[in-house]
C-alpha cells in the first residue's frame, strides 16, 4: 500500500514529495477517537438519560438478541463472568474497528465515515431499548461528534515521512523523517484526547453513581406507617365505564412536570428541611428528625396551572406525610409573614400563601405516594402538597429550605416569569369518553369523566348535547373536598355529529365559567366539548 498524503491529512496523489502517516500514529489516532466517543457518550448519557450509556445499552441490545443457543453457551462456559466475556467481545470489536478508522483516516476520511457509520449502528442499538426516547440518541451522536473531530484533529497532526514512490509504508519506516519535535507534539494531542475521554467517563461514572445512589437508597427507605389513613375509598367512587379515568392515578402514570433537565439526587440521609426567616426559631430537621414524628395519609388531587381545558395534568393519590401546620407552628411564624418560599434542592422556588399551610387543609411534607416512597421523578425523598393550589404555587419537589417571608418580599420562580402569585385551583370538567371524534353507534350511550375544584368540592356536573339543556349527570360519592369526582351520564345518542359539552358547580354553588382563558396566568378557563359521530 502506498499512501501520498498533503501535510493537512488529506491526500493529493498529484502533489510531489509524497508524505506518509506511520500505522502507530494511524492507530494510535483511531484509538483515542474511540475512545472520545465512548467518554463523551457516557457524560451525556450520564446527564441526560443513564439508560442511553452507548457501551452498556449497545451492549443490552446484543444480549437481547444473542441467540437462546449461544446465551445458554455464554452462561455454561463463563457463568457468571457471562457479561465480562460479553464486555471484552465488545472491547476487541471496538479496538479493531478504532484501528481500522485511524488506518483509514490517512488516505481520505474513510476512517470518519467508519466512525459516523458506527454511530448510527450503536444509535440503532441504543433506540432498541425499551425506555428509549429521543433523548437517547443525543449521547452517542455528540460522542460521534467529539470523536470524528478527535480523529480529523490527531491525523492532520501525526508526524509524517516521505515516502517514495513504490516504497511500501511500514513499521520499519515508520517516523524515518520525522523529528522528535512533531513526534511528541503529536503525542501531546494523543494524551489530550485520551485524557478528554477518561475525564470524560470519570464524571458519568460519578454521575451515575449518585443516581443510582439514590435509586439504592429509595429502595431501602421504608414510608412510615401512618398513625391515620386515608379514608378508605367508598364503591362506586369508580364508575365501571371503559376508558373512564380512575380515581387513584399510579405513581408510573401520573403527570409530572418540573424545570429539571436532570433529576436531583438527594438521598434520604443528605436531605434536610431547614424552615427560617420570620419565625421565632429556627429549625432544621433531618429525616429521621422526621419519621419520628407521627404520619398521616390523605388523598389530593394534584392539578398543574399549564393544564389546557380537557387537558391530562392532573392525578389523585394518596399522599403519606406530616402537617406542614405542626413544623411552621413549631417554628413559630410571626403575625407579619403571609408567605413560605419553598424551595427545591434544584434550585426551584414557590410561594404558598402562609393562610392555606395553616387553615386546617391537608398541606403536608409528604414522604409516600400511594403508599410508596416518592417515585424521584415526584420528588424523593420529600415534597409539599397542598390541596387546592396550583402545583406551582405549593407542591416544590425535592424540598430543603422553608422560608416565612412575605409577598411583598420575596418572588418565586413562575412569579417571577409572568405567572401570578396566587394559584387557587379553579373549577375544571373534563370529559373522558366517548373518545374526541370517535364513531359511536345510535342509541344508549354512557358519557363520563372528571371534575375538580379541590378544597372546594364539586357539587354537580352537567352535560349538554349541541344546544340543547344543560342535564345532570350522575356524580359517583365524594370522597373529600380535596379530591376529583368522577361523572357518568346516559344518553341515547340520535344519528348524525354532535358536541358534547361539560360543566361543573364547586361546592360553593359556583358554576365553571364559560369564558375561555389561557393558562397564563393563573390558569385556563372555559368548558371542555367533545364532537362524535353517531351512525
Ligand atoms: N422542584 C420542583 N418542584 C416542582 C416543580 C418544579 O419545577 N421543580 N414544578 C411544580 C409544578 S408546576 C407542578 S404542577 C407539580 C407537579 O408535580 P408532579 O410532577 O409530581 O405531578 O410540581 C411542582 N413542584
Ligand atoms: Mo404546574
Amino acid at each position: 500500500m502506498q499512501d501520498t498524503t498533503s501535510s493537512t491529512g488529506f491526500p493529493r496523489p498529484d502533489q510531489q514529495g509524497r508524505r506518509t502517516i506511520g500505522w502507530f500514529a494511524a492507530a494510535l489516532s483511531g484509538l483515542s477517537a474511540a475512545a472520545v466517543v465512548l467518554g463523551v457518550g457516557e457524560l451525556v448519557a450520564a446527564l441526560i438519560a443513564p439508560d442511553a450509556s452507548p457501551f452498556l445499552a449497545t451492549g443490552a441490545t446484543v444480549v437481547d438478541h444473542t441467540p437462546q443457543a449461544l446465551r445458554e453457551f455464554a452462561i455454561e462456559q463463563f457463568g457468571t463472568r457471562d457479561k465480562l466475556v460479553l464486555f471484552l467481545c465488545m472491547g476487541a470489536v471496538m479496538v479493531a474497528l478504532a484501528v481500522t478508522a485511524g488506518l483509514l483516516e490517512r488516505r481520505r476520511p474513510y476512517g470518519s465515515v467508519l466512525l459516523a457509520g458506527l454511530a448510527v449502528a450503536v444509535g440503532i442499538a441504543v433506540m432498541q431499548r425499551p425506555d428509549a426516547t429521543a433523548a437517547f440518541a443525543v449521547p452517542i451522536l455528540l460522542g460521534a461528534v467529539a470523536g470524528i473531530l478527535t480523529l480529523r484533529i490527531l491525523i492532520t497532526r501525526a508526524p509524517r515521512r516521505a515516502a517514495p514512490e513504490g516504497e511500501p509504508t511500514g513499521e520499519a519506516a515508520a517516523g524515518e523523517d520525522t523529528t522528535d519535535a512533531s513526534r511528541r507534539r503529536f503525542l501531546g494531542w494523543a494524551a489530550g484526547a485520551v485524557v478528554l475521554a477518561a475525564g470524560s467517563a470519570a464524571a458519568g461514572r460519578w454521575v451515575g453513581e449518585r443516581a443510582r445512589a439514590v435509586t439504592a437508597d429509595l429502595r431501602r427507605f421504608v414510608v412510615p406507617r401512618p398513625q391515620v389513613a386515608a379514608a378508605p375509598v367508598p364503591p362506586g367512587t369508580d364508575p365501571p365505564v371503559p376508558g373512564l379515568t380512575a380515581f387513584r392515578t399510579p405513581n408510573d402514570t401520573f403527570y409530572r412536570i418540573d424545570t429539571a433537565l436532570r433529576l436531583p439526587a438527594l438521598t434520604s440521609d443528605d436531605w434536610q428541611l431547614r424552615i427560617h426567616g420570620m419565625v421565632e426559631r429556627e429549625i432544621r430537621l433531618t429525616m429521621d428528625d422526621l419519621l419520628r414524628r407521627p404520619a398521616v395519609e390523605k388523598m389530593i388531587t394534584l392539578t398543574c396551572v399549564s393544564n389546557e381545558v380537557g387537558g391530562d395534568l392532573v392525578g389523585n393519590a394518596s399522599w403519606i406525610g406530616y402537617p406542614l401546620a405542626d413544623l411552621l407552628a413549631e417554628a413559630g411564624v410571626r403575625p407579619d409573614a403571609d408567605m413560605v418560599l419553598s424551595t427545591s434542592a434544584d434550585g426551584f422556588t414557590a410561594g404558598t400563601p402562609v393562610a392555606a399551610l395553616t387553615d386546617g387543609r391537608d398541606a403536608l411534607l409528604a414522604v409516600g405516594m400511594n403508599g410508596e416512597p416518592l417515585p424521584v421523578e415526584h420528588g424523593y425523598p420529600a415534597r409539599m402538597v397542598v390541596p387546592g393550589l396550583y402545583g406551582y404555587v405549593s407542591a416544590t419537589k425535592w424540598v430543603v429550605d422553608l422560608e416565612i417571608t412575605r409577598f411583598d418580599r420575596a418572588q418565586a420562580y413562575w412569579t417571577r416569569r409572568g405567572w401570578s402569585a396566587f394559584g387557587p385551583i379553579k373549577t375544571a370538567s373534563r370529559i373522558d369518553v366517548p373518545p374526541a371524534f370517535g364513531r359511536i353507534a345510535p342509541g344508549p350511550v354512557v358519557v363520563a369523566g372528571v371534575a375538580w375544584a379541590q378544597h372546594r368540592g364539586i357539587a354537580a356536573v352537567e352535560v349538554q348535547v349541541d344546544d340543547g339543556p344543560w342535564r345532570p349527570a350522575d356524580l359517583a360519592p365524594e370522597y373529600s373536598l380535596d379530591t376529583w369526582r368522577q361523572w357518568t351520564w346516559r344518553w341515547d345518542a340520535p344519528p348524525g355529529s354532535h358536541t358534547l359539552r361539560v360543566r361543573a358547580t364547586d361546592g360553593a354553588g359556583r358554576v365553571q365559567t364559560e369564558e375561555r382563558a389561557d393558562p397564563v396566568p393563573d390558569g385556563a378557563t372555559g368548558r371542555h366539548s367533545r364532537t362524535v359521530t353517531v351512525g
